[in-house]
């Protein structure tokens, strides 16, 4: 195929008709998803899971968990990896192991995680706004949410953007108060050339499936605190000490041995990962430029980035459309594009009932929680397809108004079909 005929190929909308919502045939024929796994090489995982059944070790703490854990720690330069069942239960024991208590103030743009780890064990999450540079919690508004109840603060690394590091050590010393990060999205980045990972007492990570690295469920917590690190290994196994002895109330977040092996298998491909994410990224960026009201996050190039998540924000008055609209147009040529982390926890229970003023203090969170619209991404997603979806983008934000008026923008499809494929 020339390119001429390549370039044909790919304008797949130019009218009003041609697009899906307007009957138009989908432009893609499957789905296309935010949060389709990356899969590393197959076939090493297959040895690995062999294997493990050979040597039928499959949990508590078996050769392929004590490798991963090996693996993260070379990777981040940080003393100790505990790999976990999952990044919310590594959440949970990292706040029980830090002796978190009363309040916690963290930010509400963040997947509801975050603020139920802590609830789970009633502590009560103080939401704070977040700072436009990187949405990420704003340090210039923590100070005035401390009260004698106040114990911690947790920092959310949001779409792997690290959090104001630096600023957020100041305050947490000034109040001899502890702090954690949730770097669920943040595997792999750093921030002034260090790693996430390393930073205040623990940081803990997902590896759920839609995560840069993946095993399949996981996560983990990571500290250079080595009597925090003692705690939370003992923690995670029932808090047991030895064979027959117990000290501390403690629960299950043992990652299994087949997790572990597809995470060493992820962690074998991580550059693989970051490259087509890159290239995703940059086509995005490109493809998307001048389109009014349509602005995509950057990131900041000078540091290492696994440029997972593709966001943008739409400014209605500009676009002539709502990002309610354009998730519907998206939605209709099988893009299932998702509105992480609309409408923010503090609007979703049981912290609206508890907390039902909490969003005259979040106004960031709230524009941006209204507007914000993430892209799919990763290893299953190529160039051509994302040319496709900017064109998409870029018809319906040129129709007329009185078009734009029909597209519907309410009763977003709670099914939305996330797994036929
Ligand atoms: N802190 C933060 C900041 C987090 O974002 C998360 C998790 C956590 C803590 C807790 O970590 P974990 O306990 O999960 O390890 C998803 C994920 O389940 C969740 O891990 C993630 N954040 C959150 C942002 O997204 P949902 O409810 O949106 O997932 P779901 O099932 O709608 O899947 C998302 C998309 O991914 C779908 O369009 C389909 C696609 N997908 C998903 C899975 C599981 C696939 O293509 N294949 C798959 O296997 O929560």
């Amino acid at each position: 195929m020339d390119v001429q005929n390549l370039k044909e190929e790919l304008i797949v909308k130019e009218t009003l008709q041609d697009l899906a919502i307007f009957g138009g045939l989908p432009a893609f024929s499957h789905y296309l998803h935010v949060g389709n796994p990356n899969i590393g090489n197959r076939n090493r995982l297959i040895n690995r899971i062999n294997n493990l059944l050979d040597r039928r070790r499959l949990t508590n703490r078996g050769p392929f968990v004590q490798e991963f854990e090996q693996k993260v720690i070379d990777l981040i330069g940080v003393r100790h990896c505990i790999a976990m069942t999952n990044g919310t239960v590594a959440l949970e024991i990292a706040i029980r192991a830090l002796g978190l208590s009363g309040e916690v103030i963290i930010p509400s743009m963040t997947f509801i995680a975050t603020p139920h780890a802590l609830q789970w064990q009633e502590i009560t999450p103080v939401f704070c706004d977040i700072e436009p540079e990187t949405y990420t919690i704003d340090p210039a508004r923590i100070e005035s949410m401390i009260t004698p109840k106040t114990s911690g603060i947790i920092g959310v690394h949001l779409w792997s953007r690290p959090c104001m590091v630096d600023r957020l050590e100041q305050i947490a010393r000034r109040h001899n108060l502890a702090l954690l990060y949730d770097a669920a999205h943040a595997f792999g980045v750093s921030r002034y050339s260090r790693m996430v990972g390393s930073f205040g007492d623990a940081e803990i990570f997902s590896f759920h499936a839609t995560k840069f690295l993946n095993s399949f469920e996981g996560g983990a917590v990571v500290t250079n605190n080595d009597h925090l690190a003692e705690k939370i290994r003992l923690m995670q196994n029932f808090g047991f000490a030895g064979k027959d002895n117990v000290v501390y109330i403690g629960t299950n977040g043992k990652m299994s041995e087949v997790s572990a092996a597809m995470g060493l298998t992820s962690l074998e491909s991580i550059e693989e990962f970051i490259e087509a994410n890159y290239r995703n990224y940059k086509t995005y960026q490109a493809e998307l430029a001048g389109i009014p009201g349509i602005q995509l996050l950057s990131y900041n190039e000078g540091e290492r980035n696994n440029y997972q998540y593709i966001v943008v924000e739409v400014n209605e008055a500009l676009a002539g459309i709502s990002r309610d609209q354009l998730l519907r147009v998206l939605e209709a040529e099988n893009v299932l594009v998702r509105r992480y982390f609309y409408p923010g926890c503090h609007r979703m229970e049981p912290y609206r009932s508890y907390q039902p003023h909490a969003g005259l203090l979040l106004p960031e969170t709230e524009r941006l929680a209204d507007c914000v619209l993430v892209l799919p991404t990763g290893t299953a997603i190529q160039p051509d397809d994302i040319t496709k979806i900017c064109q998409i983008i870029r018809l319906v934000t040129l129709l007329p108004t009185e078009v734009k008026y029909k597209i519907p923008c309410v009763n977003v499809r709670e099914n939305s079909p996330n797994f036929i494929h």
